[in-house]
C-alpha cells in the first residue's frame, strides 16, 4: 500500500515556529539537514519555492541561478530524492507588495514575470516540469484598489507568457480564497479551472488542491478533488487539516476531521491518483509548542494517517455499501462508515 503512493513536502514544513504574535521558538534547520530527514520520515519528493532551491536568487544572474540549481539537483540525487515542483515566491519581495502579476505598477508585474521565468529555469534543472502558482497576493485588501477586469487580463497574460517561455512546463494553480489578502482573484478550484481553459494551452494548466484552503472557501475538499480528477486536472495535493473558518492552520492531516480526511483518500482512490504517479503532498505545520527534536513528527504522522485511511477505504465492505445504496438507507451507510472508522465491524 505505501508502495502505491509517493509522498512529498516542502522544506518550509520544518520550521522555527514563529507566528504573527511571537518569534521563533526552535533553531533553524539547514536545508541539508532537512533533506536528510525526508527518507527517514517516508518521503521521496521535495517541493521547492524557487529560493528554497536557490537561496538569494535575486542577487544572482540567470546563468548563476541555473548553476546553483544544478548543484541542488546533485544534492537531491545523493539523498535519493526528486523534486516534485518549484513555486515562485512572489509574496515576500517588496516588489510583490501589491501582488505580482496583478500589481498596479507595470515594473512590479515585469519583475513577477521574470522571477517566475527563473523559477521555470530552476524546475528544468531540478528535473521537474511542474510549476506551482500559489497566487498569494493576487487579489485585493480593498476592491477599489484595482480594476479587477484588468487584473484578470494581467493574470492571464502572465500565465500565457510562462506557458510560452517553456513548452514543457505544466502549471498547477493552488487556489486559496483569502490570507494574506482579504479576497483572492482565483479563490476556488472552479475559478482556477475556468481560468485554465482560457490560457493558450489549457492542457498544461491544472490545480494543486490544499485541504485547508478549500475549507476556508466553505467547500468540501473531497468534492473539489473529485471535480479536478474528473477532468484530469489534479496535478498535486496539499493534504492537511483546518478547524473551521479562521487563519490557515495547516494542521496535520485528519487531525480536525478524520471523516473528511477519509473522504479525500476515498476520492483519490476512486480517481486512480496513485497510478498517475503524482505525489501526495503534505503542507502541514508543527505546533509551536513542539520541541526541536520532535518538530517533524507531524509529517510522519500525516503520512501514517493517510496510509491507514487508504486501508480503511480498501477494507470497507463493498457489498454492505451496495446494499445500503440500493435500499437508499444512508443512515445505515453512515453508521457503518463511523463504526469502520472507530475500528469496529461496520456490519456489527
Ligand atoms: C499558503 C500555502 C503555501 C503554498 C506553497 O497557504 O499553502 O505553502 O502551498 O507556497
Ligand atoms: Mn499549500
Amino acid at each position: 500500500m505505501s508502495q502505491d503512493y509517493r509522498f512529498s513536502f516542502g522544506p518550509w514544513n520544518v520550521h522555527e515556529g514563529a507566528d504573527p504574535f511571537g518569534p521563533p521558538v526552535r533553531p533553524s534547520v539547514s536545508l541539508g539537514e532537512k533533506l536528510r530527514l525526508y527518507k527517514t520520515l517516508g518521503f521521496d519528493g521535495v517541493q521547492f519555492h524557487d529560493d528554497d532551491a536557490v537561496p538569494e536568487l535575486e542577487e544572482l544572474t540567470p546563468g548563476e541561478i541555473v548553476k546553483r540549481a544544478r548543484e541542488m539537483r546533485r544534492l537531491l540525487h545523493d539523498e535519493g530524492l526528486v523534486a516534485e515542483f518549484v513555486a515562485p515566491r512572489l509574496w515576500e519581495d517588496s516588489r510583490g507588495i501589491d501582488g505580482g502579476y496583478t500589481a498596479n505598477d507595470p515594473g512590479c508585474r515585469q519583475w513577477a514575470l521574470e522571477r517566475s521565468k527563473r523559477a521555470i529555469d530552476i524546475a528544468r534543472e531540478l528535473g521537474t516540469e511542474l510549476l506551482v502558482l500559489w497566487l498569494a497576493r493576487e487579489g485585493t485588501y480593498i476592491r477599489e484598489s484595482k480594476n479587477p477586469l484588468e487584473a484578470f487580463r494581467h493574470l492571464l497574460d502572465a500565465v500565457n507568457k510562462l506557458l510560452e517561455y517553456d513548452p514543457k512546463i505544466v502549471i498547477a494553480i493552488e487556489p486559496k480564497p483569502n490570507e494574506p489578502m482579504d479576497q483572492a482573484y482565483l479563490p476556488t478550484v472552479g475559478h482556477a479551472l475556468a481560468f485554465a481553459s482560457q490560457t493558450v494551452d489549457p492542457a498544461r494548466v491544472g490545480v494543486l488542491i490544499e485541504t485547508a484552503h478549500v475549507i476556508l472557501a466553505g467547500l468540501d475538499p473531497s468534492d473539489e478533488m473529485a471535480f479536478a480528477l474528473s477532468m484530469g486536472k489534479l496535478l498535486s495535493v496539499h493534504l492537511n487539516d483546518q478547524n473551521g473558518l479562521k487563519f490557515d492552520e495547516d494542521k496535520s492531516f485528519g487531525s480536525a476531521n478524520l471523516r473528511a480526511a477519509f473522504n479525500q483518500v476515498r476520492v483519490l482512490e476512486l480517481g486512480g491518483y496513485a497510478a498517475t504517479g503524482r505525489f501526495v503532498g503534505l503542507d502541514v505545520k508543527a505546533m509551536r509548542t513542539q520541541k526541536p527534536e520532535v518538530a517533524m513528527r507531524h509529517l510522519a504522522n500525516s503520512r501514517e494517517v493517510f496510509l491507514r485511511l487508504v486501508e480503511k477505504v480498501r477494507t470497507f465492505p463493498r457489498d454492505l455499501e451496495a446494499q445500503c445504496i440500493a435500499n437508499r438507507d444512508y443512515e445505515a451507510l453512515e453508521i457503518a462508515i463511523l463504526r469502520h472508522l472507530m475500528g469496529l465491524s461496520p456490519a456489527l
